[in-house]
C-alpha cells in the first residue's frame, strides 16, 4: 500500500504516468520512416537478445485500451511523445499524413478520458536520413527540430497541456555519442561536444517555433543522478563534481543561465563547435517549467587515463532490476539543488521516476511489491520538499507499461502494468492498484 494519498499534497498537484513513441508505439506500423534506433538494433551486440521497437507494445492499435487504464487508475495526465520519424518519415519535408492523423487522435483520445496531454517532441528516435546528414553532430539539426517542431504541433498543439522539446539531454549526447551505450552508438569526444550544444541550440529553437504558433506551458527535461565520491579525499570529489558537472548542471546551466560550466569547457572546449557562445540568445528561450527525471545515485572514483578519468563503483544500497541502487534522497537533493541553484520561482515537476523489476504473472496476478516501496520513499522525499516550499506541482512515474528498455530490450520492466510479450496482454501488477487507491483518497 502506499502511505501517502492524493489529498497529502497541494490541491492541483498534478499526478501522471509516462511513455515514449518508440518503447511503446511499434515502429513497423503506419508508415513511420526508419530511424537510427532501427540501423543500431539490427547491429549485432548492441541490445540484449537482438530486440527492438518494430511491434514494442503495439501501442499504435491498442492506445485505446492503454489510455483506459490511464484514466481508471486516477491520473491527471499522460506524458508522451511523437516519434519525428513517424511524422516526418525523412526527417525533413513531406509529412506522413497517417502519422499526423494517429497523434491527433491519440490526443482526442486522452481529452475524451479527462486525460491532459504532456507531449515530448523528441525521444530518441531520429530518423534514419538525418542520422546519415551527421545527425545530433550537424549544427542543421536545429533548423530541421524547428521544422519538425512546427509541423506536429501545427496539428496538435491546439490540445497539448504541456509541451518539452527534448527528453534528457545527457542520454541523447554523452550516453549515445561518449559512451555508445545508445544509438548512434559512437564513442567519440568530438561528436559528444558538438552533440550536447546541438541539442540545446534545438530546444531552444524548438521553444521559439512553439511560441511563434502561440503556444504556452512549454518546458524542459532533464535526467539526474545524484553523483557521490567513493571518499572523502580531493581527488575524489574532484572526480565526483565533473560526473555532476557533465551529468546534471551542463544542461541546466545552458538553458537557465547561458553558460557551461568551467570543467566542461577545459574537457570540451577544443571540440565545441566555432561561435558556440553566440548560441545562448536562443537556448536560454524562457520555459515556463522544468522537468526533473531521477531514478539513481552514482559513486564516483576517479581513474587513470585522459578527461574525464573517473569510473563509477558499486554501492551498498539495495539495487533494482537495472542494478541501480535506490537512493530516494537524491530526488530530494536535486529538487532543492534546482530550485537554489536554477530555477528559482518556476514550476518544478517530476517528470519520470519508477523502477524495474523481474515481475511475472502468476495466477492472473502480478506482485510487485518493491515498486510500491520505492514509490512510497520517493513521493515522501517530493512531499518534504513541497511542504519545504519547493514548487514541484506534479509526479509522473515511469512507466504506465512494460516497454521496449532500448539497449536493455524487452527484460527490464517498468511497467505499472504487465506487457506479455508474446500474447501483448496487459495485466495492472499491484503497485498499479496501490496508485489507483491512493489517488482516489
Ligand atoms: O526507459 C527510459 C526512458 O526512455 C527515459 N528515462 C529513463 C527510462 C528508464 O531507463
Amino acid at each position: 500500500m502506499l502511505t501517502l494519498n492524493r489529498s497529502d499534497f497541494p490541491k492541483d498537484f498534478m499526478f501522471g504516468t509516462a511513455t515514449s513513441s518508440y518503447q511503446i508505439e511499434g515502429h513497423g506500423f503506419g508508415g513511420a520512416g526508419p530511424t537510427h534506433w532501427d540501423s543500431f538494433a539490427a547491429t549485432p551486440g548492441n541490445v540484449t537478445r537482438a530486440e527492438n521497437g518494430l511491434r514494442a507494445c503495439d501501442h499504435y492499435h491498442r492506445f485505446e485500451e492503454d489510455l483506459d487504464l490511464v484514466a481508471a487508475a486516477g491520473f491527471d495526465s499522460y506524458r508522451f511523445s511523437t516519434s519525428w520519424g513517424r511524422v516526418m518519415p525523412e526527417g525533413r519535408g513531406a509529412p506522413n499524413p497517417e502519422g499526423l492523423d494517429f497523434y491527433d487522435r491519440l490526443t482526442d483520445a486522452m481529452l475524451e478520458r479527462g486525460l491532459k496531454p504532456c507531449a515530448t517532441l523528441y525521444h530518441w528516435e531520429l530518423p534514419q536520413p538525418l542520422a546519415d546528414l551527421g545527425g545530433w553532430r550537424n549544427r542543421d539539426i536545429a533548423g530541421w527540430f524547428a521544422d519538425f517542431t512546427e509541423v506536429i504541433m501545427g496539428r496538435i498543439g491546439d490540445r497539448m497541456h504541456s509541451v518539452a522539446p527534448i527528453n534528457e539531454p545527457w542520454c541523447v549526447t554523452w550516453l549515445s555519442h561518449f559512451l555508445g551505450h545508445h544509438a548512434p552508438g559512437m564513442r567519440d569526444i568530438r561528436a559528444t561536444a558538438r552533440a550536447m550544444h546541438h541539442v540545446l541550440l534545438s530546444h531552444g529553437r524548438s521553444i521559439q517555433a512553439m511560441r511563434g504558433l502561440g503556444m504556452s506551458n512549454l518546458g524542459a527535461v532533464f535526467n539526474f543522478e545524484w553523483a557521490q565520491p567513493v571518499d572523502d579525499t580531493p581527488e575524489a570529489i574532484a572526480a565526483a563534481d565533473l560526473y555532476d558537472d557533465i551529468y546534471n548542471r551542463f544542461f541546466l546551466s545552458g538553458v537557465f543561465k547561458g553558460e557551461y560550466p568551467e570543467r566542461i569547457i577545459d574537457g570540451l572546449g577544443e571540440h565545441l563547435p566555432k561561435g558556440w557562445q553566440d548560441d545562448f540568445g536562443t537556448i536560454t528561450a524562457p520555459v515556463d517549467w522544468c522537468g526533473l527525471n531521477y531514478y539513481t545515485r552514482k559513486i564516483i572514483a576517479p581513474c587513470d587515463g585522459p578527461w574525464p578519468a573517473h569510473t563509477e563503483v558499486d554501492g551498498p544500497l539495495p539495487k533494482t532490476q537495472m542494478g541501480w541502487e535506490i537512493y530516494p534522497d537524491g530526488l530530494y537533493k536535486f529538487l532543492k539543488r534546482t530550485v537554489a541553484d536554477y530555477t528559482g520561482d518556476l514550476p518544478l515537476f517530476v517528470t519520470e521516476n519508477g523502477m524495474a523489476a523481474a515481475d511475472t504473472v502468476v495466477d492472473g496476478a502480478c506482485f510487485d511489491p518493491d515498486r510500491i516501496d520505492y514509490i512510497n520513499q520517493h513521493l515522501q522525499r517530493v512531499k518534504q520538499a513541497a511542504d519545504e516550499g519547493v514548487p514541484v506541482q506534479g509526479y509522473f512515474l515511469w512507466s504506465l507499461m512494460d516497454n521496449f528498455e532500448w539497449a536493455l530490450g524487452y527484460e527490464k520492466r517498468f511497467g505499472l502494468v504487465h506487457v506479455d510479450f508474446d500474447s501483448l496482454k496487459r495485466t495492472p501488477k499491484a503497485s498499479y492498484e496501490a496508485i489507483k487507491r491512493a489517488l482516489s483518497k
